[in-house]
């Protein structure tokens, strides 16, 4: 081979564009199919995506906190530093209080429904979100997100009420999350299968990189936090015995993987198949996670992909909301891993 560089022209090596859709374009396209619908949801996901990238663009910086100054204090350039949970929290509210599409939210990080202020008008929708789950991993670099779930106003108008909010999850018309790992993502569901967008940061798009995202039936990984061991139930700690018994012919032992961070380990399961669980225990005897703002949006996502979200005894999705901030025993994956969690859960096996 020759070392004279001069002696060949070299192409750079430029991948070929297959098929560039923008989330703007699936979102509209997706809109016609519904020649009576006005658009509003259609703006709604797009305000959803143009949140994620604010939202993604600061945690991307956040190694830099210590030298741009702590958070909470004036840094040097004599900017306020936030908290990022507060920041992605006033992103969301600040992104959809004005628009005239929604008539309440409710956020992960406040204690009571987050109301449109009286000036803005309000609109058929409500909003709920977990701003930045996670957000404990993120001085490890670790991967976060955002979970959002849309639902129509149940009342007839006006200000939107608890009534608007506390609801089942078969009523979303919409949901998703939006991952800020090695790269950003946002997958989302409007009822008709799961497509995944990966941001370009070179020019600011969300572009189709996952199209109907489909879910294996059966995995071979579990994803819960292994340190609870001791305090799980009878019946969980029997399920997981027998993810880690070796039988070829079922395919077990599973492998083990856990974040800890709930976006990433639902993404990797959507991706890969298996099951994420965070079960009750003597330490959470009702679970963990919220029915509302990470239950019900990361379940619908499953359920649209050809997977299955239980509680262990019931559909997720059918779990009537009585409070905000409710929280429930929670597996999701493939369906036939969560069929056999059911099956340890309630004393078929
Ligand atoms: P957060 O909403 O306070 O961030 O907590 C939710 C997180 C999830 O991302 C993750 O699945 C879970 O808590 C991890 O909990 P644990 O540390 O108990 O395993
Ligand atoms: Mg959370």
């Amino acid at each position: 081979m020759s070392n004279d560089l001069t002696a060949t022209t070299k192409t750079p090596i430029v991948t070929r564009p297959n098929q560039i859709v923008t989330i703007e374009r699936h979102i509209l396209e997706r809109q016609t199919a519904y020649p009576e619908a006005r658009g509003d949801l259609t703006q709604l996901l797009y305000d959803i995506a143009l949140t994620g990238k604010l939202i993604g663009r600061e945690v991307n910086k956040a190694g830099l906190v210590d030298i741009l100054g702590e958070t909470g204090i004036t840094n040097v350039q004599g900017e306020r530093v936030q908290k990022l949970d507060d920041y992605a929290n006033e992103c969301f509210i600040k992104t959809f209080d004005h628009g005239g599409l929604l008539c309440v939210m409710a956020s992960e990080e406040e204690d009571e429904a987050v109301p449109i202020p009286s000036r803005f008008e309000c609109g058929d929708y409500v909003l709920l979100f977990d701003p930045l789950d996670g957000s404990s991993n993120i001085d490890a670099n670790v991967s976060v997100g955002s979970i959002w779930s849309i639902y129509k106003r149940k009342t007839a108008s006006g200000p939107g009420t608890i009534e608007d909010l506390l609801r089942q999850g078969s009523e979303q018309v919409a949901a998703g999350y939006i991952a800020y790992g090695s790269s950003t993502m946002m997958v989302y569901t409007t009822g008709t299968g799961v497509s995944g967008f990966t941001l370009d940061p070179s020019i600011g798009e969300f572009l189709l990189s996952h199209p109907d995202i489909q879910m294996p039936k059966q995995g071979s990984i579990y994803s819960l936090n292994e340190g609870y061991r001791n305090l799980l139930f009878d019946s969980t700690a029997r399920f997981l015995d027998y993810l880690q018994e070796e039988d070829a012919e079922t395919g077990r032992p599973y492998s083990g993987r856990y974040i800890g961070s709930m976006v990433a380990d639902v993404h990797r399961t959507l991706l890969y198949g298996g099951i994420f669980m965070y079960p009750a225990s003597k330490k959470a005897p009702g679970g963990k996670l919220r029915l509302m703002y990470e239950a019900n949006p990361m379940g619908f996502i499953m359920e649209q992909a050809g997977g299955m979200a239980s509680t262990g005894s019931e559909r997720i999705l059918d779990v009537q909301a009585t409070e905000l901030h409710q929280r429930v025993p929670l597996y999701m994956g493939s369906e036939e891993t969560v069929k056999l969690a059911i099956e340890f859960e309630t004393g078929v096996r």
